[in-house]
């Protein structure tokens, strides 16, 4: 039997527990970490464990129930749940006051103001402050009994706070999933394969509608209360935002949005306020509510069919519309990826017209099973590119076919291929593809690839769009009397470009296979590949299978290498290059382990002033070198530039020998 210490404790735990809830949730001022938290209700469960005469049904340990239900049992709500009236334009809002008015005899009204969240209503019963029910909307007349589920929201209080509060009352509200929770939530239902939700308010009615309250539990939800239905034995206030305030010290959340303003005036200025931060609020609105703020006037105005006539919702533009896809078009981007772009029936979203929307890639296609022809729900949220959230199956007309992102690149005319482990289709004609063309010149002329000194990337730009530059052999074509023609290009400029292509001209293979481009192809790759084929026709005959017995090289990078050399236009530009004059060293062939540097493991740290941090590395690899990125027992040599850092003196506390910018260069000089 627990004593009357160990009840004492029990209470205590229960109050911290309660009061910590209200100040997250109620308040949004946490008082203690989320560890601090946990330990109090951790020892709060072992308490009820070993005393369970001390369990209570309101205890903050009793929020999920154990047992799944067959079906949620029909409730009658004693006061109906209205729906609201609506208003779209400020015309809307100003026949509205005028009617209100005109009942009040009153020139201004005071409204209270508050987001409409995008969520489902719900009606919670509390009797002796204590939760006893909880059931949806449903019809407005009768829902559906979510109590075990609604138990399991840690924002909605299983007890009242204080004493004050009335035998009897409803409070009415919404149950939200605020958009980050949506989101992780889609993510994880993604990771295991399961359903993704089309928007939060699907997801929020989707998790209160489960039968096992032990699912709702995992859900994000939250509440916020609006009103009240039934109250008994209590003195209403005599405003809304009043009785609202008496929620909030009963423990119940309200929005923190929530104003009182005056006339239409007021409530314009509050819909444009509230328009403007609607896409960072923590949950999805959908308009604003204004009700009448005096409680007397309220009751005069009365209702009208189903709403009352003494609140309007006025709604933002929608940010869901239906519409139809008409076709599926693809854009190959600058990186050269394929994006398939959905093209829509025009139709009014998110207060712009929207023709277009982004599909991502063939996962997104396959996920949506989107059909050309199907009715879509195109969603505009702020200034974020319009998306296909879902696709109307109901609608769909005859057996349209699946749609498949084309195997050859839209306009090159190269394979467009899928690597296995991404989800993005690539063009893999990147030294010819037009829609590549700038960024291909770009990489070519940069400085770890053919460093054309000089040849920025604006320089490109003009020169593409001037139609001198189409791909990169033309570079090799320019004549210093055309460069001149361009905007602010002298002679002595145009001069020494034309010297710097020259010079460009004497490089090295690992350099050259860089400059191609090669998807995934970086300087240490290249290097690795210009070693081991020694020559570019060696390269260029390379089978996948060969190219995976390199050490370093992946099937990935053996796939990307394989398509880019079997593009014939990749091919005709290789050709026109070297016949342009490029050229480099041939490389002496060396079995990796005959290399000097064969067996020694190097870290490359600060800044050097003689070359870049890769290129050293590169210049290491060549010679035999293992280039590790951190200092261990295993590092022979620790190459140190301007401003080393950690790992010099690791290097220093391991005794591992320390190589200056001068000695490494001449340890270069001696073995290549
Ligand atoms: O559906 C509703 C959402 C929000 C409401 C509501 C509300 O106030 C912020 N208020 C009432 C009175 C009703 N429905 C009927």
């Amino acid at each position: 039997m627990a004593d009357k210490k160990i009840r004492q404790r029990v209470e205590s735990l229960r109050e911290q527990i309660n009061a910590h809830n209200y100040a997250y949730y109620v308040l949004d001022n946490p008082e203690v970490t989320d560890s601090e938290y946990d330990r109090l209700l951790r020892e709060l469960t072992e308490l009820e464990q070993q005393y369970p005469e001390l369990v209570t049904p309101d205890s903050p340990t009793q929020r999920v129930g154990a047992k799944p239900l067959s079906e949620f049992a029909e409730v009658q709500h004693e006061v109906p749940m209205l729906s609201l009236g609506n208003a779209f334009s400020e015309e809307d809002m100003i026949d509205f006051d005028r009617r209100v008015r005109e009942v009040a005899g009153q020139k201004i009204i005071d409204y209270a103001a508050e987001p409409k969240l995008d969520g489902l209503a719900i009606s919670l019963l509390y009797q002796d402050g204590v939760l006893v029910r909880a059931a949806t909307r449903g019809d407005g007349h009768s829902g559906e009994d979510v109590t075990l589920n609604v138990r399991t929201i840690q924002a909605i209080p299983l007890k009242l706070r204080g004493r004050g509060y009335p035998p009897v009352l409803e409070v009415r509200g919404e149950v939200v999933m605020p958009k980050s929770g949506f989101e992780k939530l889609n993510q994880q239902q993604k990771e295991k394969g399961e359903k993704t939700f089309v928007n939060p308010r699907n997801a929020a009615s989707g998790s209160l509608r489960q039968l096992d309250p032990r699912v709702t539990a995992t859900r994000p939800l939250s509440f916020y209360s609006y009103g009240i239905g039934l109250i008994e034995g209590f003195a209403m206030p005599d405003t809304h935002s009043k009785m609202m305030q008496q929620l909030k010290e009963w423990g119940l959340r309200i929005n923190p949005q929530s104003r009182v303003v005056q006339g239409v005036k007021g409530c314009m200025e509050y819909y444009q306020q509230l328009a403007k931060i609607r896409n960072d609020l923590p949950d999805e609105i959908d308009g604003i509510v204004y009700k009448v703020d005096n409680i007397a006037l309220q009751e005069k105005l009365g209702f009208v069919s189903r709403a009352p006539r003494w609140a309007i919702a006025y709604k933002f533009p929608a940010q869901e519309e239906m519409t139809r896809l008409l076709a599926i078009d693809i854009q190959v981007g600058r990186t050269g990826a394929l994006t398939p772009v959905a093209r829509l029936e025009p139709v009014f979203v998110g207060g712009v017209t929207v023709s277009n929307a982004t599909l991502h890639n063939q996962d997104e296609i396959d996920r949506l099973d989107v059909r050309i022809g199907d009715t879509v729900i195109v969603r505009r949220a702020g200034d974020v590119i319009p998306q296909i959230v879902s696709v109307v199956k109901s609608r769909r007309k005859g057996k349209p076919r699946r749609y498949h992102i084309p195997d050859k690149c839209p306009v090159c005319g190269s394979a467009a291929v899928r690597y296995d482990d991404e989800a993005v289709t690539y063009c893999t004609g990147g030294l010819y593809c037009e829609a590549q063309r700038k960024e291909a010149i770009k990489h070519f002329a940069s400085r770890r690839a053919m460093n054309i000194d000089g040849l920025g990337d604006k320089l490109v730009e003009q020169l593409v769009d001037e139609g001198l530059v189409n791909h990169v052999d033309d570079l090799y074509k320019l004549t210093v009397g055309q460069l001149m023609q361009l905007e602010r290009m002298g002679k002595k400029s145009a001069q020494n470009l034309v010297d710097a292509l020259q010079q460009s001209k004497n490089t090295t293979l690992a350099r050259f296979i860089f400059a191609l481009g090669i998807h995934n192809v970086g300087e240490t790759t290249a290097q690795t590949l210009a070693s081991h084929f020694l020559t570019l026709d060696n390269l260029i005959k390379a089978t996948e299978e060969e190219l995976v017995a390199v050490p370093d090289i992946g099937p990935v990078v053996a796939q990307n290498v394989v398509t880019f050399f079997r593009q014939p236009h990749n091919r005709e530009v290789i050709q026109q290059l070297i016949d342009a004059g490029i050229h480099w060293p041939a490389i002496k062939a060396r079995k990796r382990d005959e290399l000097p540097l064969a067996g020694k493991t190097f870290v490359v740290t600060g800044t050097l002033s003689s070359m870049g941090r890769n290129e050293a590395k590169a210049a290491l690899q060549e010679l035999g070198a293992k280039v590790s990125s951190s200092v261990s027992k295993k590092t022979d040599y620790v190459v140190v530039g301007e401003n080393p850092g950690s790992k010099a003196s690791k290097a220093e506390e391991l005794g591992i020998e320390i190589l200056e910018e001068a000695a490494f260069l001449e340890l270069l000089k001696k073995y290549s």
